[in-house]
């Protein structure tokens, strides 16, 4: 199976449901009512979009489509699909890998895919021809070291860890260390989620976050927060309450492959204007893929197989 065939795969419930939904709007409407715009905005906010970027697509497509003076539905749905590209663009991430060093940084609340993300991610490095080392920082649960070891284990890097329990803040000290004397150039930092305790929470992934500026100062340093796409509009309100911690460069948006609701990576790109870097589409070592704008809203959107007609009057 192609690589777009698998992305399309995992989009698939997305695909067939909210994003059916919008499809189906466009193309069986007829000509264009009020009644029709309501009817988009409302499925927009099914979809998971939130509020904000419903309404904001609405209004702009339909602006474009009065300019253009367009008469059926299915004339604006090229329009509708501009401007979902248009946002996704915002987002274009430049490459998360650089020549130099490479620091990442992976936050995000308990269940996010933290863990797996981690090791999907070292596993496709190392086949790529990096060498990679994995920090455990989140030392709350013996089981979550014990998980990171196995992916560590699979992609075949080094791997850092101390005693359950231990100060996170050690384990990233020596994971440094470790990184400047193998010359590795790939530093990837788990951490942990646990929302309960949100104060510690907090001031622990600001405590590893500057040691990791002190330690690498002239390094590519990425700070990656792992949403669930499942949990749809509650992803949002977690991005807001990250970014108080540390400069998020990046989103991975996981677990796409369960959710009909795909299409909170528009309202989340939208909103806060941070590039969608990854995003999962299984748990499966390979279901980790670079974020493509194009790639995306042509998986989401059946446009290879329903493209409407350019002008056409019924
Ligand atoms: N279906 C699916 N499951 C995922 C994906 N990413 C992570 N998971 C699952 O989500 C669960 C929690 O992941 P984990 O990495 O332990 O989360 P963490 O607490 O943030 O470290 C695990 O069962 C993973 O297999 C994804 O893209 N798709
Ligand atoms: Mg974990």
């Amino acid at each position: 199976m192609g690589l777009f065939d698998a992305l399309k795969r995992g989009l698939r419930k997305t695909r067939e449901g909210s994003m059916g939904v919008v499809d189906e709007l466009f193309l069986q409407y007829g000509e264009i009512e009020d009644d029709f715009y309501d009817e988009l905005e409302e499925s927009l906010i099914l979809a998971d979009m939130g509020m904000t970027t419903a309404s904001d697509i609405v209004s702009r497509v339909r602006a474009k489509a009065e300019e253009k003076k367009l008469q059926y539905t299915k004339q604006v749905y090229d329009v509708f699909i501009d401007e979902i590209k248009r946002i996704l663009y915002t987002s274009k991430p430049k490459a998360v890998i650089d020549r130099m060093t490479n620091v990442l940084l992976v936050i995000g609340v308990n269940g996010a895919g933290k863990t797996t993300t981690i090791g999907k991610l070292a596993y496709q490095l190392k086949q790529g021809g990096h060498d990679v080392v994995i920090a455990a920082a989140d030392t709350f649960r013996a089981a979550a070291i014990d998980q990171l070891r196995v992916w560590a284990e699979r992609a075949g890097v080094t791997f850092v860890s101390h005693a359950e329990g231990s100060d996170p803040g050690a384990v990233v000290y020596d994971a440094a260390d470790i990184t400047h004397s193998r010359w590795a150039d790939i530093l990837l930092v788990d951490t942990a989620g646990r929302l309960q305790n949100k104060k510690n929470l907090m001031e622990e992934l600001r405590k590893i976050n500057k040691i990791l500026e002190r330690e690498f100062p002239t390094a590519h340093r990425e700070v990656l927060l792992v949403l669930d796409a499942t949990t749809g509009q509650n992803a949002l309100s977690q991005a807001r309450l990250f970014k108080e911690v540390a400069p998020i460069s990046g989103i991975v948006l996981t677990k796409l492959d369960g959710t009909a609701k795909g299409g909170v990576v528009i309202g989340i790109v939208n909103e806060l204007q941070i590039p969608v870097k990854y995003i999962g589409i299984g748990e499966g070592i390979d279901d980790l893929r670079p974020f493509d704008p194009d790639e995306f809203a042509t998986a989401l959107f059946s446009l290879d197989e329903r493209q409407p007609a350019e002008n056409e009057e019924s």
